[in-house]
């Protein structure tokens, strides 16, 4: 074995170093030691062409990362990139603006698993993603993002087109890079993947200039991926696996809260083996829902500012409150200084900064919620009696479930979500926007299995729903997948109806349409005195018009029988469908926690 540097590689020593049986080169780039297979070395030698552009080497490291489905919007500076993807098996999802593209990717990489890919142009094409990113970033999403780049020589010149993309998403990625030399390439590409895909998932940009798309270099590939000062921690202390055990022994209250991370972990199963083995009951934020059954007995509901009244208390109450995967934001703990009062606070977490951030945490275990769990499980000790506690928190559910104003006059919203529960099973998958109407999917679309549920948690940005929505047919195509969208956030990216048309992609839209920004209306009226301050719309678009324009069937609704005729039969069909569903435009989500309120201090609940 022959150890060749990088600079030293030229025709004749990689002749030389092929000829024995053990041929392998080592070379180094920025202090990482590389390894190129004698394979690739045969390639190289055998090729006519000893070096590739930056285009071809960017659309072969994208296909050696298993990327199948990409999602942007061409321009000036990634023209080399769209030229080389045109000779490519990788299919393009072309979106009609930047953020229609991300939400989308975001939305496959939520149902798939896999990391969503995004494209977009240096300047306007890479500040349109803004949103997307930082949403991906607040609700650990997988994303790998690719921006064009001016040209490296006119850098910081305020060039045509020149955004500082790297600059202005530093605090919204997990990590970023510009790329200063096309041999750099494949490492980055590789590292991309790897930084966006373990620990926690999130958003990772790379910048392209657009010279280096058409520069040449030796395409040697990276084989493993090493980065000092990144290396998740996967395995937890275990020491503080006995910790919680001696925990759960002592307590009597003892309550899980399951977050997203359940599911990025892929945890459900040993989250259901670990309830049950102990009989703890299971609260679920936001974005973890479906990461337990919600028809278990253990399972207690939503927490949170518009969770259960059930969940709420039994975080209240609780003497040992067991966090997996969740990260304490404030929409879900309420005021700090009475969250969880009586509790012990185990945290399972992968990101060792989510612990003790927000509430003082006893039991810290960095890990990855599925290996922990099944530490946890492989340990056989005496768990808590916790019948009284469970019955106990048994009585709240049948005494304080959610109600709603259920009127003859009209179709009630939380109605026509159970309604669209009902006719497809429990069994869609569901996008949201942001308002009041994802706050009524999540208390009443149940899930019962994982990864089903799509929604902008941390970021809580309209316009999200729909083009997730069209990420997640196209992560699962025989699925259903139903889009509930407020008439506001929908007209921020509806121009993305045209994919359904363009991909034949069954999506059935329901607007939740209550004639006024919601969510702000309710907030005016709780809290501003009903001075409804630019929340109610004057004027609305005909959206069966516009569906028709987009070559869409559509059709209005506005009471419970022909919503029940309309959602029977379109939901038969395996074709895009947009309803419109006119529902009473002064329901309220209750319950509520209020800014500044404790979660026993709920409004809205009605026993
Ligand atoms: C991009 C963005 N702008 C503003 C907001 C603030 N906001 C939160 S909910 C909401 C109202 C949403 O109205 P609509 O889409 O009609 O849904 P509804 O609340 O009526 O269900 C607004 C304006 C936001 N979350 N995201």
């Amino acid at each position: 074995m022959r150890v060749v540097p990088w600079k030293a590689i030229s025709l004749s020593p990689l002749r030389s170093c092929c000829s024995g049986e053990l041929a392998f080169l080592f070379y180094s780039i920025k202090e990482e030691m590389y390894v190129a297979s004698k394979k690739t070395m045969e390639t190289l030698l055998n090729s006519e062409k000893l070096t590739q552009n930056g285009a071809d080497l960017f659309i072969q490291a994208l296909k050696q990362e298993g990327v199948e489905m990409m999602f942007g919007y061409p321009g000036g500076a990634v023209l080399g990139l769209y030229d080389a993807l045109y000779r490519s098996p990788i299919k393009h999802v072309l979106a009609r603006h930047e953020q229609g593209a991300i939400h989308a990717a975001e939305g496959y990489a939520r149902v798939s698993g896999k990391p969503g890919v995004v494209v977009a142009t240096s300047g306007p094409g890479a500040t349109n993603l803004v949103t997307g990113i930082a949403d991906a970033m607040m609700d650990s999403l997988p994303l790998v993002v690719f921006t064009g780049q001016v040209a490296s020589q006119v850098i910081g010149t305020d060039a045509f087109q020149e955004a500082d993309i790297v600059g202005i998403t530093t605090p919204i990625t997990k990590h970023n890079y510009q790329v200063k030399r096309v041999e750099d390439l494949p490492r980055i590409v590789k590292e991309a993947f790897y930084i966006a895909t373990t620990g926690r998932p999130g958003p990772v940009l790379v910048d392209i200039p657009k010279d280096l798309t058409a520069h040449s270099a030796v395409p040697l590939q990276p084989v493993e991926v090493k980065l000092r000062g990144y290396c998740p921690t996967v395995s937890p202390d275990l020491v503080q696996i006995s910790n919680l055990l001696m925990a759960l022994r002592e307590s009597e209250r003892p309550v899980i809260l399951a977050g997203a991370g359940v599911l990025h972990a892929k945890a459900s199963e040993e989250l259901l083996s670990f309830s049950e083995q102990y009989q703890v009951p299971v609260a679920h934020t936001l974005l973890g829902l479906g990461g337990f059954p919600a028809q278990h007995s253990l399972f207690l509901g939503m927490a949170g500012m518009h969770g259960c009244y059930t969940s709420n208390m039994a975080i209240y109450e609780c003497d040992l409150l067991i966090n997996i995967g969740a990260r304490f934001d404030d929409r879900l703990t309420g005021n700090l200084s009475t969250f969880a009062p009586k509790a012990k606070v185990a945290h399972i977490d992968i990101d060792l900064s989510e612990i003790g951030k927000n509430v003082q945490t006893h039991i810290p275990i960095v890990g990855d919620a599925k290996v922990v769990l099944q530490m946890v499980l492989n340990e056989t000790v005496k768990g808590p009696n916790t019948k009284s506690w469970v019955n106990h928190l048994e009585k709240y559910k049948k005494d304080y479930p959610y109600w709603y104003n259920d009127t003859k006059e009209y179709l009630s919203p939380q109605h026509l979500i159970e309604l669209v529960h009902k006719t497809t099973k429990g069994d869609a998958i569901v996008t949201t926007d942001v308002g009041q109407h994802q706050m009524w999917a999540a208390q009443c679309y149940t899930f019962s299995r994982p990864n089903r549920w799509v929604t902008s948690g941390g970021l809580g940005t309209m316009g999200f729903g729909f083009p997730a929505a069209i990420g997640a047919q196209l992560a699962e195509p025989d699925a259903t997948v139903i889009s509930f969208v407020g008439d506001g956030g929908f007209q921020m990216t509806l121009q993305e109806l045209i994919l359904l048309k363009e991909w034949e992609l069954p999506v059935k839209v329901v607007i939740v349409n209550n004639g006024s920004l919601g969510m702000v209306r309710q907030w005016q009226e709780t809290f501003y005195e009903k001075r409804y301050s630019q929340s109610i719309f004057s004027q609305q678009p005909d959206f069966l018009m516009l569906a028709k324009s987009y070559g869409i069937k559509a059709y209005r609704v506005s009471t419970r029988e022909e919503a029940e005729r309309v959602f029977q039969d379109v939901l038969k069909d395996r074709e895009p469908v947009l309803i419109d569903c006119w529902v009473n435009p002064t329901e309220n989500v209750y319950p509520m926690v209020a800014p500044g309120k404790g979660l026993h201090e709920m409004i809205g609940v009605k026993p």
